[in-house]
């Protein structure tokens, strides 16, 4: 077994750092990364991952060198060519600009999810913009329709880059908008999500209850 000679800045609480531990654990290299949880968020830096990463965002991977990498899109790639099984960002062709924009869709409903997330939580009520989080909330529901569409037509049957992007995100959406109701709307993605779940990689890395 190698040693660790990795470091990830993570929270079990963030979908982005999730994607990271799931795609460690489908290649098998979570051996070789130490995990360093941090508190965080955009009103109380942590003065570790700053050191490392000056958008104060997690995850961010220090690398052997000292070297951090930060943006999980690029810790993906990275850690992607770190394995010598069938890489699960294709290499090369189209097929490669399919999944990492797929890959990307899944974000965009994170990064809204998260913006919504930061409204509610962290900003004052009284200066709460609901036409704002109206707007964030319609993209989520967006993308959900496009994901319902690539589960049905079985674009989602590899655990790769894209499926594991998109498990994560709904992941995320179940933490943090529990009375959100999407699996009514969306009985494909629903049935597709409820069965990759039970994969190891995704049990092992579910948010805090
Ligand atoms: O924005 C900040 O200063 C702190 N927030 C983060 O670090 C969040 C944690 S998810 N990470 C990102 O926004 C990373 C986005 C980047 N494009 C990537 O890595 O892909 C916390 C979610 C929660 O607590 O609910």
């Amino acid at each position: 077994m190698p040693g660790k000679n990795m470091t990830l800045f993570y929270s079990p609480a963030s979908p982005f750092a999730r994607k990271v531990i799931v795609l460690l654990q489908e290649t098998r290299q979570l051996p070789t990364v130490e995990l360093f949880d941090v508190q965080l968020s955009p009103v109380t830096p942590s003065g570790e991952v700053i050191a490392r990463n000056p958008s104060g965002k997690i995850p961010a991977l220090e690398l052997a060198n000292g070297d951090t990498l930060h943006d999980s899109r690029v810790i993906l790639d990275y850690l992607d060519h770190q394995h010598s099984g069938e890489p699960l960002i294709p290499r090369e062709g189209p097929k490669r600009w399919q999944r990492l924009a797929l890959a990307s869709l899944a974000d965009a409903l994170l990064d809204a999810a998260i913006l919504i997330r930061y409204e509610t939580f962290l900003r004052p009520p009284e200066l709460h913009w609901p036409t704002w989080l109206d707007a964030q909330q319609e993209k989520i529901e967006r993308v959900l329709t496009e994901l319902e569409t690539q589960a049905d037509t079985g674009q989602l049957q590899r655990f790769d880059i894209a499926s594991i992007s998109i498990a994560c995100a709904l992941g995320y959406l179940d933490f943090r908008q529990p009375q959100l109701g999407w699996r009514e709307r969306f009985p494909r993605l629903a049935s597709w999500y409820a069965e990759i779940s039970q994969r190891e990689s995704m049990l092992s890395t579910q948010p805090p209850a």
